[in-house]
């Protein structure tokens, strides 16, 4: 298959930090999100390079049960799921990040069929590198890495021809607050033509008690990996966050059935936002909030993607019932 060259800004060339558009929309979100009262930034900040590392750490978490859960989901049914996909097909993934568990589909696809491409994409390219490296000893895949967002550069999708098999894994959809994440199941359903798969998983409502800890774990891991967008906006805009000043909070809002993560002043203080020449003041025990992890129901879900259109084919679940991989169709 070809892909239209220069549609991809490939990670192995320049630098792994953040390129220019990058830079521009971490600027605009510094902006909306903490000159306001009710301080906020948009969850993909988290993933620069040492978030996106920081997140591979928080996969082996023993507290952080849905990357194994996932996995195990993935290695009990891999052969299933890309045979229910429809052969042959290329596959296309969204936030692929080192593509870890993503390598079972592709082995599973690579036993029934001789050549695929794989085009991974993701906002951090040092993950993108990550993947394409450890996919180079997959015989007959094609890797084309893409550095962007969804669904602000879903048209990538265009470019891949014949069936298309498009993966949203991690939970990643789970992000997304209600009608955001809507319209980004309805930009997919938009972009996908007749006889392609849409391959979702998505963790579910369940315990605070196992909640919380996931995202609170004993180690400090994620509280490293939420402190570190303060790090990140301090290189890419110049600002002058006090890192020590600020604390990890999380709280499971049941009401909103997502588990919220927050990064709180611990004191009164100001902070120089550098290329936004704006100062962001913050009281004591005032928060950002840094992320949602929205869990879902199995109707909840149904609702949502009949709602942007998609035809539920099945899915598949860990006997816990903690998590699901559902195959949706146009
Ligand atoms: C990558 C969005 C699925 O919500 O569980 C993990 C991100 N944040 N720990 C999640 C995350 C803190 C993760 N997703």
């Amino acid at each position: 298959m070809t892909i239209t060259e220069g549609v991809f800004s490939s990670p192995s060339d320049g630098t792994l930090e953040t390129d220019a558009a990058t830079r521009q929309a971490v600027l605009a979100a510094a902006a909306e999100g903490l000159l306001r009262p009710d301080k906020r930034l948009p969850a993909w900040l988290l993933y620069d390079a040492r978030g996106s590392a920081l997140f591979e750490e928080i996969t082996e978490l023993p507290e952080y049960y849905p990357t194994r859960t996932e996995r195990a989901i993935l290695a009990a049914h891999a052969g299933e799921m890309v045979e229910a996909a429809g052969l042959p097909v290329a596959v296309a993934e969204l936030g692929a990040g080192t593509a870890s568990k993503t390598r079972l589909l592709l082995a599973a696809l690579l036993e029934r069929q001789a050549r695929a491409a794989y085009v991974p994409i993701d906002v951090s390219p040092s993950a993108l590198a990550v993947a394409e490296s450890a996919l180079a000893r997959f015989r007959g895949l094609s890797v084309h890495p893409m550095v962007g967002r969804y669904p602000e550069d879903l048209a990538v999708l265009d470019a891949i021809p014949g069936r298309r098999l498009l993966l949203f894994l991690g939970s990643n959809l789970g992000n997304y607050d209600p009608e955001p994440a809507a319209a980004l199941l309805a930009a997919v359903r938009a972009r996908l033509r007749p006889g392609d798969a849409f391959l979702i998983g998505t963790d579910l409502r369940k315990a605070a008690g196992v909640l919380i800890p996931a995202y609170d774990d004993a180690a400090g891991v994620t509280a490293r990996f939420n402190k570190n967008v303060l790090a990140r906006l301090n290189r890419d805009l110049g600002a002058d966050f006090d890192l020590p000043a600020f604390r990890h909070v999380v709280r499971w809002n049941s009401a909103a059935s997502r588990v919220e993560l927050y990064l709180q002043s611990e004191r009164p203080q100001q902070v120089r936002l550098g290329a936004l020449d704006a100062v962001a003041r913050f009281a004591a025990g005032e928060r950002i909030h840094t992320e949602s992890s929205y869990k879902f129901t199995r109707a909840g879900l149904r609702a949502l993607f009949r709602g942007a259109g998609f035809r539920w084919e099945r899915s598949w679940e860990d006997p816990r019932r903690w998590f699901a991989v559902h195959l949706l169709r146009v």
